[in-house]
């Protein structure tokens, strides 16, 4: 279902039209996954997204702009097939999300609902047709689903024996370049020794057989991806809380291999032994972090930059989205950072590269959660505090 829209002036008849609309279905099983909801066209004006979404508070390096490229509830994690249909996981909600940009102007045109009533699909990957959705215990997919955008198939279990703990459930999930979904399986607590296979990052094939191990030691990962040349996994991981304000940091981590183990419970950032589990342990017998991203900043998404707009130094850098704190004495995060890669492959330390959505260290106008190159060189971050997707391009 559709609702076309010509202007903003015709906005309020929207709004109407979709009150209706859930009106209409709330007497339908929302809690069964693959009901349908309600798909809308979009066509706002852009410069009162702008305003609307106070992107004049958002800096960025000179030359590169954002604007708004979708409104979407509780945005997640994202995806992107190779035709450019944009999937997006979402939390908080029950839904997944499928966008478009039909005229390739940079502005979502059409947001489908493409799966509904699922345990918080936070995760998306997208492989050979078939989109894969990641919830807190079962990965589910849609077969073929692009042809089907607006009358999408009920979502087939794939693999469902994931713990169903809440805690550090939700999930992110991608595909490797060995063709294995690759599921982080976080930490049920803040700090705890849990055993397997929490506090791992797993592995399974597209048809869910093949479950294993691929490293461990991991606390929460909610983003990761694959260096473009050498094909090695990167991640980011949460550092444990009340350590006080500035230790642990977070960590952006790299597996060349598999078998290697990042720490967690025992020790923190590289260097700091748990005070509780790391008795008797050593730092030395765990993998270190490549870059500490700062206590509390809550790192998620991250992406290699593979596009061709933006300026040469950017090319594969890592860009990395941090949710900002929420038990940090004076907040931190909220802000896009990235990482500069040499020709070696060696990372920078991390700097900022779009901030502004803390304002006066109290005032949170935006939480990146994930970022996602588009075909067309962009860069996508979606924001599930204002349910929002901004798009950032390169204009010299
Ligand atoms: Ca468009
Ligand atoms: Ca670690």
């Amino acid at each position: 279902m559709f609702f076309s829209i010509s202007s903003l002036k015709n906005f309020a008849t929207l709004s109407i039209a979709l009150v209706s609309v859930a009106q209409m279905y709330s007497c339908d099983n929302n809690t069964t996954p693959g009901i349908k909801r309600e798909d809308v066209t979009i066509s706002q004006n852009d410069d009162q997204l702008f305003k609307k979404y106070n992107l004049d508070k958002i800096k960025l390096p000179p030359g590169f702009k954002i604007s708004v490229y979708a409104e979407a509830d509780n945005a997640r994690s994202m995806c992107v097939s190779s035709n450019g249909t944009l999937f997006v996981g979402t939390r908080g909600g029950n839904k997944v999300l499928a966008i478009t940009d039909e005229n390739h102007d940079g502005k979502a045109d059409k947001v489908y609902v493409v799966a509904s009533g699922l345990n918080t699909p936070n995760g998306v990957a997208f492989k050979d047709g078939n989109l894969f959705i990641g919830t807190i215990s079962t990965i589910y997919r849609l077969d073929n689903i692009e042809s089907k955008l607006s009358n999408p198939p009920a979502p087939r279990v794939v693999y469902d024996k994931y713990p169903a703990d809440k805690h550090h459930g939700p999930k992110f999930i991608a595909f490797g370049p060995d063709g294995k979904l690759y599921v982080p399986v976080g930490a049920p607590c803040n700090i705890c020794e849990p055993g397997t296979p929490y506090a791992s990052m797993t592995r399974i094939n597209p048809d869910g057989t093949g479950f294993e191990i691929f490293a461990k030691g991991i606390r929460n990962s909610v983003g990761f991806a694959w260096h473009p040349l050498t094909k090695q996994l990167w991640f980011t991981d949460n550092g444990r809380d009340m350590l006080g304000d500035d230790i642990p940091g977070d960590e952006l981590n790299n597996a060349p291999q598999a078998g290697m183990n990042f720490g967690y419970p025992y020790c923190h950032q590289g260097d700091i032994l748990d005070p509780e589990f790391g008795k008797g342990k050593n730092c030395s017998d765990y993998t270190p972090p490549v870059k500490r991203l700062g206590a509390h900043v809550a790192s998620l998404g991250m992406r290699f930059y593979t596009g061709n707009i933006f300026p040469a130094e950017y090319k594969n850098s890592i860009f990395i989205a941090e949710h900002g704190s929420w038990n940090r004495s004076v907040p931190v995060g909220y802000r896009v950072v990235v990482g500069k890669m040499d020709a070696t492959g060696n990372v920078s330390d991390p700097v900022p590269f779009a901030e502004g959505w803390l304002q006066n260290a109290t005032d949170v106008n935006g939480r990146p959660v994930d970022v996602q190159v588009l075909g067309d060189g962009s860069m996508l971050v979606s924001d599930d505090y204002k349910g929002v997707i901004y798009r950032i391009t390169y204009i010299p």
